[in-house]
């Protein structure tokens, strides 16, 4: 079966979207979705027997970092073998991060990340990193929303003396995303508290990758998450929390969502699935390799973000894709802080999430379509072009055989990363064919990822939805009191 072909009919299957499940063929034709029957006709046409499987929009894993360059190194996977895994994986767009150096033009970040993306093999997007601040920064913001299909801005909390951004940043580009009709995004942890509290941490004497988790607890994340919403909810605009890992950060945004307010949260395969115990294994490698941020939690954690999923209080599913190898995490084997924070998983989070979610009940299939890929593809105004099986949709699709399994390995894994955060895991659902435009990428475990296959995805601005919430903004406004 060649791997690219203007037509392709996957036949037999039961297709899958956010809002039902239902028996239909599917045919596509130059990259898109023209008909989705009960039966279809494959004249000319290859054909996938999806017999006995479900039939799927791509993954949509809203958050990954390809190629980047961080804490003095850069990732094991680039645009070309990160998206490869995710289409080994059933994941067939990724939106990465540009993130500038302070004082970087967001313009200039932003060209040389759509650079390094040329490469990908599966479409992509980029939230930019608002860094730091001045006029330009504000300028920038509205050239990349108007001319570069930029429609979310994301903002670093933490990492101090890097790329976190005060207060006034915040306030600064929160209310510039609103004039834009942009998302704003936070990661949520108080730096300053990160910052004293890992020095305080290594004055104990505890330098090991243990360290880790004890300078990052829930209420450090809780306390910028919370930050975020006010600002939020002061300046009328919506947001977006990534890597939402504690029971406090969910139930913050539970409680600005019960109010009304337009907050909007993510969650990673690793934080549903992994825990904290992690960092006490007495391998440094194996700890390292688990550091991230935010930590693993206490297991505790796990439900309460699986009740956000369920109850629609959280909304998507991501990974954090960021891979540093054995090597460079050694960077920190006398100084826990100094290891390179970033753990793999775009190729794993489709059949984690489904074995964890589906499989025990906690999520029907729909609610997996809509948690991993249609809710992604909504907040981020690319729907129905994504996370959709529908005519008109991009033929980004995943066959699904919801009996098939795997056992999730390094040995096995895609991702140029040397270790797996889910390595041993046994799942049950898989993907068994993956489909990028219309392209047979992925099929019975051959990848062909094409190397520049990928397209760059324009995502515009939220005009009509937001200028409502701008005219609230302006009434709220205080009015001036005759003197
Ligand atoms: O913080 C992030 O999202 C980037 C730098 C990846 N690393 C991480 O530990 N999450
Ligand atoms: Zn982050
Ligand atoms: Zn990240």
């Amino acid at each position: 079966m060649g791997s690219t072909t203007s037509s392709v009919v996957i036949r037999g299957g039961t297709v899958v979207n956010a809002d039902r499940a239902f028996r239909a063929d599917v045919l596509c034709q130059d990259g898109l979705v023209v008909q989705v029957a009960e039966t279809v006709s494959s004249e000319g046409a290859q054909v996938i027997d999806a017999g006995g499987q479900l039939v799927m929009p791509g993954g949509i894993d809203p958050h990954t970092h390809m190629q980047l360059p961080f804490m003095g190194t850069t990732t094991m996977d680039d645009f070309y073998s990160g998206t490869a895994a995710a289409l080994a994986g059933g994941t067939t767009s990724i939106i990465d991060f540009v993130i500038p150096d302070p004082k970087e033009p967001l313009m200039d970040a932003y060209r040389k990340w759509r650079g390094w993306a040329e490469k990908a093999a599966s479409d992509y997007s980029f939230h930019v990193a608002v860094t730091w601040w001045d006029e330009s920064v504000k300028r920038d913001m509205g050239t990349l929303v108007k001319e570069e299909g930029v429609n979310s801005f994301k903002h670093f909390m933490a990492y101090k003396n890097a790329i976190m951004c005060d207060d006034e940043t915040l306030v600064s580009s929160f209310k510039r995303s609103l004039e834009l009709g942009a998302m704003p995004t936070v990661h949520a942890e108080n730096g300053e508290l990160v910052f004293l509290l890992q020095a305080d941490v290594k004055a104990r004497g505890v330098l090991g990758p243990e360290g880790h988790p004890l300078s990052r607890p829930p209420a450090v994340e809780a306390e910028a998450a919370q930050r975020a919403i006010a600002i939020a909810d002061v300046l009328n605009v919506p947001i977006y929390v990534v890597h939402v890992s504690c029971a406090e950060s969910a139930s913050a945004i539970a409680r600005a969502r019960a109010n009304g307010q337009r907050v909007f949260g993510e969650v990673l395969a690793g934080h549903l699935t992994v825990d904290e115990s992690v960092y006490r294994h007495k391998d440094f490698a194996v700890a390292a390799a688990h550091v991230m941020s935010p930590p693993f939690r206490n297991k505790l954690n796990q439900e309460a973000l699986w009740h956000g999923l369920q109850s629609g209080h959280l909304h998507t599913t991501a990974t954090d894709h960021c891979t540093f190898c054995a090597e460079q995490k050694a960077a920190g084997k006398d100084d826990f802080s100094k290891i390179p924070n970033g753990c793999g998983g775009v190729e794993e989070r489709m059949a984690v999430i489904w074995d964890e979610g589906v499989n025990t009940g906690r999520l029907t299939p729909s609610e997996f379509v809509a948690v991993t890929s249609a809710n992604a593809a909504k907040l981020f105004n690319i729907y129905p072009r994504k996370g959709c099986v529908a005519p008109g949709s991009d033929a980004d699709l995943v066959v699904w055989d919801p009996a098939g399994t795997k056992t999730l390995s390094v040995k096995t894994q895609k991702s140029l990363g040397d270790f797996n955060i889910f390595e041993g895991r046994t799942v049950t659902g898989i993907p068994t064919h993956t489909l990028s435009r219309g392209r047979i990428v992925f099929a019975l475990g051959d990848l062909r990822a094409v190397r520049g296959a990928g397209q760059y995805v324009k995502r515009p601005p939220f005009g009509p939805q937001f200028d409502a919430l701008q005219r609230k903004a302006t009434q709220q406004a205080p009015q001036a009191v005759p003197r």
